[in-house]
């Protein structure tokens, strides 16, 4: 029998694109996608959609008894830019959709998790250079002592009660297919759309501001090899640090610049300046390259490419 899948934030920008490709390779039929409103997009109409809210444990229980779920992809949250605008409802929202699914799996409601955790727990005491794995972290940010938090619970959850749950600590993620909302990275997918729009762009990050990016494909990838890989490979149960590329605003601008020879950015920096000060430039994922094979595909180069390709179309 497959694999029964339930994604809850189907609707944003990593949900959005796990839903096909699970769907792709688990069947239309056995992956159900929720989300707290019900859009007329893609992902809502090219298979099973239930609208649910992440921190209603009873309707969560209700799905995963209806479809007969095996795994749940928990992608709802609050990011940080976001978080940092409405810190009570974010600690709500980031922390309790993840007990409830934990508890879920410790009745034994479901068998796997995935639960992102983000490059977001590191703080302005973390190595900035090629963080690693295991290191000071003190997050000055709501987002990034959610995921924190969270991390230590997954941890908590998978050593005392046996609960399979699998993390990742995402970079910033760029896509050209649903725009992303609320973080601090966001800069890195905006900047394509107006330098193809306007030809220019206002960065709300200063020129040199490096921070840990990934195209999404490799992190959709990334997503379906750690919950794939066998259990015993999975040493590490808060979460894996995992990375791709890292690159400041003045070096993506000018590899747009490679396509568009006109195209102008100027900087001003708001409050995000501050949280992206705070975060890793580059990260150490040696972890996940040995436990479970992890290796990046998309280089700056190759992205941005793709990505104008596509947003031009
Ligand atoms: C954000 O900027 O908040 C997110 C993240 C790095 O987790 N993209």
């Amino acid at each position: 029998m497959s694999t029964r899948i339930l994604i809850i934030g189907a609707c944003g920008q990593i949900g959005t694109e796990l839903t096909h490709k699970l769907r792709k390779i688990y069947g239309v039929e056995n992956v159900i996608a929720s989300d707290i409103r019900k859009l007329n997009n893609d992902v809502v109409n090219s298979g099973p959609f239930e609208v649910v809210n992440a921190l209603d444990y009873n309707q969560i229980q209700h799905l995963i008894e209806q479809y007969d779920i095996d795994e749940v992809y928990l992608m709802a949250a609050l990011l940080s830019a976001t978080a940092e605008k409405n810190p009570a409802f974010a600690w709500d929202l980031n922390m309790n959709s993840l007990f409830h699914v934990l508890n879920l799996a410790k009745a034994g409601k479901i068998k796997k998790i995935f639960w992102p955790s983000s490059i977001a727990v590191f703080g302005p005491t973390t190595p900035k250079h090629n963080t690693p794995q295991y290191t000071i972290a003190e997050p000055s940010t709501v987002y990034g002592i959610s995921k924190q938090a969270g991390e230590r619970w997954c941890e908590y959850y998978n050593h005392i009660f046996g609960v399979d749950v699998r993390s990742i600590r995402y970079p910033g993620l760029i896509s050209w297919t649903t725009p992303p909302g609320g973080g601090t990275t966001d800069y890195a997918v905006d900047i394509y759309h107006k330098a193809l729009e306007d030809g220019k762009y206002e960065c709300f990050l200063s020129e040199e501001t490096a921070l840990p990016m990934m195209y999404m494909d490799d992190a959709i990838r990334a997503t379906i090899e750690i919950m794939q890989a066998p259990a015993e490979n999975i040493k590490i149960r808060s979460s894996y640090n995992l990375s791709g590329i890292s690159f400041t605003p003045k070096e993506i601008a000018a590899e747009i610049k490679k396509h568009i020879p006109d195209f102008a950015i100027t900087y001003k920096p708001d409050f995000r300046q501050q949280i992206a000060d705070s975060w890793p430039a580059s990260i150490d994922d040696s972890s996940a390259r040995k436990d479970w094979g992890w290796k990046h595909e998309f280089d700056l180069q190759e992205m941005t490419k793709v990505m104008l390709e596509n947003l031009s179309k």
